[in-house]
């Protein structure tokens, strides 16, 4: 497996927006560390110097209007630049990126893909991440999954994200910036990275009791086993043929767990949780709560109210241990 990189501000992935941000955040302390000397220098001087070498009438003007308007314009021209360079394909002007700065007509902005590009559509959600993927490619059209994002490198990828419920944030610090999740709009976010790897991502929003529970990875990959990932994840869930795996199914289509969950080619059709048909392929469970493996699976199941209070899946009502691994067991090996 790829190198998992740690969730940092300060670690951005090369070729990322993150890349860009921390740039701007660098020019920005640098400045302010150098304007901060130099006032306090000139402080030193009027205090401990008897001679004034300019009039009053020059230090007011050039040091408090000229030297502040010209240095503001400039930071401001430059961060818009990055703004849009970091949140568009095709950067915006200016002018379009302030008024949409006041929300003006911010939906009809967002221009329809380019050609070639891959479409994610990522849903917040009471604490998981719902997601569907759009590639231009008519077979693999809407393919709905959960909690964990594959990009191919070196491509820039497009993320449409809103919200089902309350306002949440998506942010994976090492590739890009901020972008709430706000329900009934969709905003638009673009990453791209060229480091293959594994990046942490979090919400960053409050968005109830849950909301530190609430996190993501995206896979980055390069382009043929991203796509060979995605053909697979469009394919329904394969049909159990050991009798251990097929109790499992048993165990999960005679429980409630149907009315919330889908597993693609099963009569399991519920929305209200995350896909499942390819679980076992997922690094986490939980929206990044717990490694993925058998046990953690069968804990979840029993107990997923200990490990995440209040979450929207019940305890479930499986008690015999039997049961309860059959059942991890065949989810896990839905890959
Ligand atoms: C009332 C709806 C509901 C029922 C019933 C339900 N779940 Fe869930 N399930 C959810 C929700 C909501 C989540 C997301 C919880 C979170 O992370 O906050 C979830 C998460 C999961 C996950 C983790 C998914 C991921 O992407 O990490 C698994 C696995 C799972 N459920 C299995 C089951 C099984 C097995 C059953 C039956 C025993 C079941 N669920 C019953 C709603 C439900
Ligand atoms: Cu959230």
């Amino acid at each position: 497996m790829s190198e998992q990189h740690v969730q940092s501000v300060l670690h951005s992935a090369p070729g990322s927006g993150a890349e860009l941000l921390e740039e701007l955040g660098m020019v920005l302390y640098v400045g302010a560390a150098l304007i901060f000397v130099v006032v306090m220098g000139l402080l030193l001087h009027a205090v401990f110097s008897r001679r004034l070498r300019a009039s009053a009438r020059a230090w007011v003007i050039g040091g408090g209007i000229v030297f502040p308007a010209v240095t503001l314009f400039v930071l401001l021209t430059y961060s818009l630049a990055v703004g849009s360079a970091v949140s568009a394909l095709n950067s915006g002007t200016a002018l379009q990126l302030l008024l949409n700065c006041f929300g003006i007509d911010s939906n009809a902005r967002i221009p329809p893909p380019l050609p070639g590009t891959l479409r994610i559509n990522v849903v917040g959600k009471q604490w998981w991440w719902e997601v569907r993927y759009r590639a231009a490619d008519g077979e693999l059209r809407n393919v709905p999954l959960a909690n964990e994002l594959r990009i191919p490198v070196d491509e820039p990828v497009e993320l449409m994200v809103s919200s089902g419920d309350v306002i949440h944030s998506f942010w994976v610090p090492s590739l890009a910036g901020k972008v709430d999740m706000i329900p009934g709009r969709t905003n638009r976010l673009v990453v791209r990275t060229s480091e293959p790897g594994i990046y942490r991502g979090q919400c960053a929003e409050y968005c109830g009791g849950q909301h530190a529970l609430m996190a993501l990875y995206v896979v980055a990959e390069p382009r043929e086993r991203f796509y060979d990932w995605l053909r697979n994840q469009a394919q329904p869930a394969r049909a159990p043929t050991d009798p251990f795996l097929r109790s499992g199914y048993d165990a999960f289509m005679q429980g409630r767990c149907p009315e919330c969950h889908t597993v693609r080619g099963t009569p399991a059709e519920g929305t209200s949780g995350p896909d499942l048909t390819h679980i076992g392929g997922r690094h986490s469970l939980a929206a990044g709560v717990l490694k993925n493996h058998i046990g953690t699976m069968a804990g979840w199941i029993a107990g997923s109210q200990d490990v995440k209070p209040g979450n929207l899946m019940p305890d479930s009502e499986i008690h015999t241990g039997s049961q309860l691994r059959a059942l991890a067991a065949w989810l896990e090996s839905l890959e």
